[in-house]
């Protein structure tokens, strides 16, 4: 690469941006990236400075917090809510949404996000991720209220995840095709490295949790044999169990990421909010499919902000066919 055609994250969000535009969104995006360098900066040095192991609470979730969970989750709310462009934001975190404070200016915008997905990789130093999603405000004139924040994907006007892997990836989408930016470290910037990101026609893997298997449905169990039997094109079974990781490799090199319903977790384990909704509208604006076995995942108004669903979700011809095979189900 030459430094000629070397594009910096700030410079395509300013490029891409409509003409109108009055650069609210671009300023969350340049401010996600900020965050995203703040937290893969203390993720590198997770297992130095002794942040890891269990912070003292347990979330909203029931799962015990892990303290570099905490961190990204203040990171992210303290470096967003004093921009003047949010109205409101939902985390993984937080049991409620989180109003802007009275003290700052509001925007627009609620954004809502998964500070650190695959947070039961962290202390084994396998790839984890943030997840995030972006919507309009439904009335302009309030500063932010519940049902903003219950808007179904389909009105994400944003969304994106940053993977802490190898190297630190933030991938986003504004309806505009995907586009990915690696962070160069010595530089501390974000450089388009994908741009279009699309899921290749032959897909190469498919990621489930076998460990469930055993005790899905007959026809879950009938999609999962089809997909481990289907011959064109052959698929590999790899399952990261950070669901950014998985989707990622699956939107590089193709191929279904699914969490469905079990005897154990009837509604699933991801979250549709700032999880699957945020990775469906990624999927199709890169040519795949998110659905929770019946409906697009962009369709489903959330009830409450840390709904679960189940999820399939990547290329599209493989996802809709957990659908067919869902279907002989009713
Ligand atoms: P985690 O609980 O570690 O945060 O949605 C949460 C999630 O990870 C996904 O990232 C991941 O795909 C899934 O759970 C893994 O669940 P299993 O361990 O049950 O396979």
């Amino acid at each position: 690469m030459t430094s000629s055609n070397i594009i910096t994250i700030e410079r395509f969000l300013l490029d891409t941006q409509p003409d109108y535009a009055r650069g609210e969104l671009t300023g969350i995006l340049y401010d996600l990236a900020l965050a995203a360098k703040i937290i893969a900066a203390q993720t590198r040095r997770a297992g130095l400075l002794d942040i890891l192991g269990f912070a003292d609470n347990i979330n909203i979730q029931g799962e015990e917090q892990r303290k570099l969970d905490v961190f990204a989750d203040d990171v992210i709310i303290r470096l967003t809510q004093r921009s003047g462009r949010l109205c409101a934001m939902v985390s993984e975190e937080q049991e409620d949404w989180i109003p802007i404070p009275s003290e700052y200016r509001k925007g627009s915008y609620i954004l809502v996000f998964d500070p650190l997905d695959g947070s039961s990789n962290i202390d084994t130093n396998i790839s984890i991720g943030t997840i995030f999603g972006i919507y309009r405000t439904l009335d302009e004139s309030q500063r932010g209220c519940l049902q903003d924040c219950l808007q179904p994907g389909r009105d994400l006007v944003a969304a994106g995840y940053i993977l802490y892997g190898t190297s630190t990836m933030m991938v986003y989408s504004a309806g505009q095709g995907v586009h990915g930016f690696t962070l160069d470290p010595s530089w501390g910037e974000f450089i388009l490295s994908h741009e279009k990101i699309r899921f290749p026609d032959t897909p190469a893997y498919f990621s489930f949790n076998h460990a469930i298997t055993n005790r899905l449905s007959p026809p879950l169990k009938a999609y999962i044999d089809w997909l481990r039997n289907l011959e064109k094109p052959l698929l590999t079974h790899r399952y990261v169990g950070s669901m950014v990781a998985d989707f990622h490799r699956n939107l590089i090199h193709g191929g279904v990421f699914g969490y469905p319903t079990a005897p154990t977790k009837p509604d699933g384990k991801i979250r549709l909010l700032y999880e699957a909704a945020p990775l469906a509208y990624l999927a199709e604006q890169a040519g795949g499919f998110g659905t929770d076995g019946q409906h697009s995942l962009l369709e489903i108004k959330p009830e409450n902000i840390h709904q679960r669903v189940p999820v399939f979700i990547g290329n599209r011809f493989l996802v809709e066919k957990a659908q067919t095979f869902l279907a002989s189900e009713e």
